[in-house]
This record gives structure tokens, sequence and C-alpha cells, in this order.
């Protein structure tokens, strides 16, 4: 059941990140752990279904997924800090910068980052498979993925027209789309499989998963969140909810998990798990 997997995925990453940072000692070292701590662990979740939908070990998955939850964590402790986001409260905990500096986040970014690219270098898998697993994360997080996306989001507060849905659905794709994207398709990339089905579905996840963020910033409960909400409406910045309207969004988001599992047909039942995980993006609440 999709519930038991995550469980199970959370549990799994948590052990592999721990083993991946064990070595390092010291405040940067403390703030990556901390900075690794909680959340959903949906990426992980996407690596290990995928891994095991093509005989990948749990083994080798675990240590991917470890790396894509590295680099995803660097992201939100560099999105947070006062230069960009000005976020005090991640993970409902105080972000990086409050509870230690500015300097610290960057570094905790900087590290988790070349930690993400060591592990991935040293996976149990052929070189071929390491060099493609290492290439296109370069490629999702780099300068045309999340930090495009990133850059464009960044540009669009002080634009003077707000952006169009063909414009912020490019921003979403880099800013948060791209590193779904690469969750998606790690495991058939690690068996030497055809990744377009598994990549199919992780692009319309990855859109839906956006539209549910931009739909949980008005509806959603801060509280719940662990993080502050109600932001982009109040900066006055264009959001799928703003361009489609409620009903529009949620109706949006609704075509794509369809569209998702839709993707997923050939591999059948066995994958129920990704299915469902592809409704838990828009039905969750945090
Ligand atoms: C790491 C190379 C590199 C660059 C960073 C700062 C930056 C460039 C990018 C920001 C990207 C960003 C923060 C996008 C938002 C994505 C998003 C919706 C994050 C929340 O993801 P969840 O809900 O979080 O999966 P949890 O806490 O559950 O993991």
């Amino acid at each position: 059941m999709f519930q038991d997997a995550l469980i199970d995925a959370q549990t799994r990453v948590q052990v592999a990140l721990d083993q991946v940072m064990r070595p390092h000692e010291g405040v940067i070292a403390d703030a990556m752990r901390y900075t690794c701590t909680g959340g959903k662990r949906l990426r992980a979740f996407l690596v290990m279904e995928g891994a095991h939908l093509h005989g990948v070990s749990p083994q080798v998955a675990d240590q991917a997924a470890a790396a894509i939850e590295m680099i995803h964590a660097n992201s939100l402790v560099h999105d947070d800090l006062p230069c960009m986001d000005d976020d005090d409260l991640r993970r409902g905990m105080p972000t990086v910068h409050v509870q230690w500096d500015e300097a610290t986040a960057v570094l905790t970014g900087d590290a988790l980052q070349t930690l993400t690219f060591e592990v991935l270098s040293e996976l149990e898998a052929p070189a071929q498979v390491r060099v493609a697993l290492i290439s296109s994360m370069a490629k999702a997080a780099g300068a045309a993925g999340m930090v495009l996306g990133q850059a464009m989001d960044i540009a669009a507060e002080t634009a003077e027209t707000p952006l169009t849905l063909d414009e912020i659905t490019r921003m979403q794709a880099g800013k948060t789309g791209a590193l779904i994207e690469w969750s998606g398709q790690a495991g058939a990339i690690l068996a030497e499989a055809d990744p377009t089905p598994l990549r199919h579905y992780a692009q319309a996840i990855g859109l839906a998963f956006q539209i549910a963020d931009d739909i949980l910033d008005i509806e959603g409960d801060a509280a719940k969140a662990g993080k502050r909400l109600q932001k982009d409406a109040d900066a006055g910045k264009a959001t799928f909810v703003s361009l489609l309207g409620m009903v529009g969004a949620k109706a949006r988001a609704g075509e794509l998990i369809v569209q998702a599992c839709d993707a997923l047909s050939p591999y059948g039942d066995s994958a129920n798990n990704l299915k469902a995980a592809a409704r838990f993006v828009i039905d969750r609440d945090t």
C-alpha cells in the first residue's frame, strides 16, 4: 500500500543519509544533518519505487535516493536565505541561517551539493550508469534546470507584467519539475532500461505538484505545512491559481494525475504505488 511504501522510503532514506554523512564532523556537518531531517521524502520514494519496478537492488536505490534528497535540501536552504525567499521556518523548524547564520547556510548547501555527486559517483553500478546519473543530476539542478527556474521566479518579482501561464509553466518545470523528473527516471537509468514512461509520469506529477503548492499557499494550514504560506498572493505574483482560478487549477491538477497514471500503463499493476503517489501529490496538506 502506498502509505506503507512512503513510510518505508522515509525510513530507508534516513538510514542512507545518516550513513553518507557519518564521516563528517563540525558545524557544517551538524547543519547538513539538520537540513536533511524531515520532509515528505517524495523524491526518495520515486527513486526507490522506480528502482523496484526495474529490479534494482534496494541498497543502490537508497544511495541514489539519499543523493536527490541532499540536493533538494541544498535548494531549500539556499531558497530560504534572506537574498532569496527570506524564510524563517522550514519543515516546522527554524531555517539554517536563523538557527546558525548565513555563511553556515551557504556552506551547508554547498557541502550537500558536492556530497550528492560524491554519492552518485560511488554507487555500486557500472561506470556508464553512474555517469548518466551524475550528468542528468547536474543538468536538472543547474543553469538549464532548477537554477534557471529559481532565477526566473526571482526576476518575476520585479517584472512589470506578471508571468503568463506558458512562462510560469516553464519556470516551474525548472524550479520544481527538474528534480522530480530526475527522481522519477533514476530507477530506469540504474537498470539501463528505457526511462520514457517514467519520465512522462514524473513530468506530469512535477507540474501537478507545483499547482498543488499554489493551492496550498492559499488554502493550506501553515502549522501543518511547517512553513510560511500566502506568500505569492501577498507578493502579488502570478501563480497557477491566479491564472486559472481555484476551480481551474484543481481541474488541471486532476487532469495531470490522469495523464501521469496513463504514462505508467506499460508497468500494469506493479506501478500501483506510483499511481497512488500521483494522487498524494495533489491531495497532500504539507
Ligand atoms: C541546489 C544547484 C542548486 C541550486 C539551488 C535556491 C535554488 C537554487 C532553487 C530553489 C528551488 C526551490 C526551493 C523550489 C521549490 C520546490 C518545492 C516546492 C519544495 C518543497 O518540496 P517538498 O514539498 O518539501 O517536497 P519537503 O519538505 O517535503 O521535502
